[in-house]
């Protein structure tokens, strides 16, 4: 039986690639933080009691800011695959705390590295780095491949450049299989609340039930490309199970707009929205609402939506001081050498999130309906 450590178990990726493994017959190992409320919301269901036998699912505390911790846990699990996910990942948020999001994204990642080389694991235990797209930041080439030059445009993507050298350069050092999975956005349901899919795919659908009037946002022009995170959890591993290690972008090949996206998710509940207004004055109004629709969505709930409302808003307190404005990705390497390619593309991702969305929504307005009565 193969043995994984997953750090940053209990984010999107972790809880996905935990899932994969699981079914691929691992064992798998995570670490997670010790918090003060529940952080495990996307891996409760996986969960296995640590007095249960024949358990494959083990779960540490720990911090990538702890390398003590790290030691210990790679010494006592000696995993054949480490993925190493953890990150204060929020691009905008890591202008607001740079060293902390430094510690995590670039120190952290050493210290695995450096857990693999002082345990003397260089020749039993593989190494995935969890890259990312924000690496090539201001465009210099359309579309991305891996010979695009990078140019870093945050605390964040600056940390994440840093990791993806000291990944190259410990394969080279030290002869670790060591792996960076380029990776350009994706979105799934379990996407964290405050990325701009997710923000947009949950208000839509309150909008539509009367939870919510309106959603803010910054940059409604910047384009990206972004795929669905079960398709890119199968390329991590696929990355690990090459006879070499190696680096790869993994996209879908498409890009859209912030706004486009918006659009996409309104549609989907049958609400057109048009758009006025220029820059920080830009409005999202609604231009034509499809009854039957609505009423196939909601059954004999009535939407309180009606023809020229605003449901879209620019807030600047969103804007970035540095922006990456357009991103599409080039998978073609990943296609040729690891026979790898996305299933689930814009249209369908919309979908998939507005319908998890919306059955959450749907549940919020029962519960208030409850405590009314
Ligand atoms: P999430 O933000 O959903 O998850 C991040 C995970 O890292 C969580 O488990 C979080 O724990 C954990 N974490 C944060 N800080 C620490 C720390 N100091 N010590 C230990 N664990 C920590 O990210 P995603 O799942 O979306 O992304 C996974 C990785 O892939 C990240 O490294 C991200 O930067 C990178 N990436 C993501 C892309 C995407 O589009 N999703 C694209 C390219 C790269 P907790 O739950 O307690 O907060
Ligand atoms: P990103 O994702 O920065 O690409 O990083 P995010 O969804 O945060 O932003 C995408 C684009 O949307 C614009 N935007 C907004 N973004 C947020 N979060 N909130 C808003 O209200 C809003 N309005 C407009 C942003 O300016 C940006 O241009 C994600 C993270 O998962 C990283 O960890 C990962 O490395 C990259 O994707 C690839």
């Amino acid at each position: 039986m193969k043995t994984a450590l997953i750090t940053g178990v209990t984010g999107q990726d972790g809880s996905y690639l935990a899932e994969y493994l699981l079914s691929k017959g691992y064992m798998v190992h995570g670490i997670i933080r010790r918090s003060s409320s529940f952080n495990t919301k996307r891996i409760d269901h996986i969960y296995q009691d640590p007095h249960e036998e024949d358990r494959r699912f083990i779960l540490h505390h720990g911090d990538s800011t702890d390398s003590t911790n790290l030691i210990s846990i790679m010494k006592e699990v000696e995993p054949d695959e480490v993925y190493n996910l953890a990150a204060q990942s929020h691009v905008k948020v890591s202008f607001e705390t740079p060293e902390y999001t430094a510690e995590t994204v670039a120190l952290g990642t050493l210290k695995i590295l450096e857990a693999i080389r002082l345990l003397g694991l260089e020749k039993k235990t593989k190494f995935y780095q969890a890259s990312t797209s924000e690496l090539y930041g201001k465009v210099q080439e359309i579309p991305q491949t891996e010979k695009t030059p990078f140019y870093p445009r945050s605390p964040y993507a600056a940390a994440k450049l840093y990791a993806y050298w000291i990944t190259i350069n410990y394969r080279e050092a030290y002869n670790i299989h060591a792996s960076n999975g380029i990776l350009f956005n994706h979105e799934s349901p379990r996407r964290g609340e405050t990325f701009v899919t997710r923000k947009i795919t949950r208000a839509a659908t309150r909008i539509l039930v009367g939870k919510q009037k309106k959603v803010y946002l910054g940059n409604l022009s910047a384009k990206r490309d972004w795929g669905y995170a079960p398709d890119y959890i199968e390329a991590m591993w696929l990355i690990l199970q090459q006879e070499e290690p190696d680096d790869y972008v993994i996209a879908t090949g498409e890009t859209h707009s912030v706004r486009e996206f918006c659009e996409e998710s309104f549609k989907n509940l049958g609400i057109n929205i048009k758009w006025q207004g220029e820059g920080v004055q830009e409005k999202g109004i609604i231009d034509s609402l499809d009854k039957d629709r609505v009423e196939e969505l909601l059954g004999d709930i009535e939407t309180p939506l009606k023809i020229g409302d605003v449901v879209v808003e620019v807030d600047p307190s969103y804007f970035r001081p540095t922006e990456v404005d357009l991103l599409v990705g080039d998978p073609t390497k990943a296609k040729e050498k690891l026979n790898w390619q996305p299933k689930v593309k814009f249209k369908e991702l919309v979908k998939i999130m507005i319908e998890n969305d919306l059955s959450l929504a749907l549940k919020e307005n029962q519960r208030n309906e409850w405590i009314k009565e």
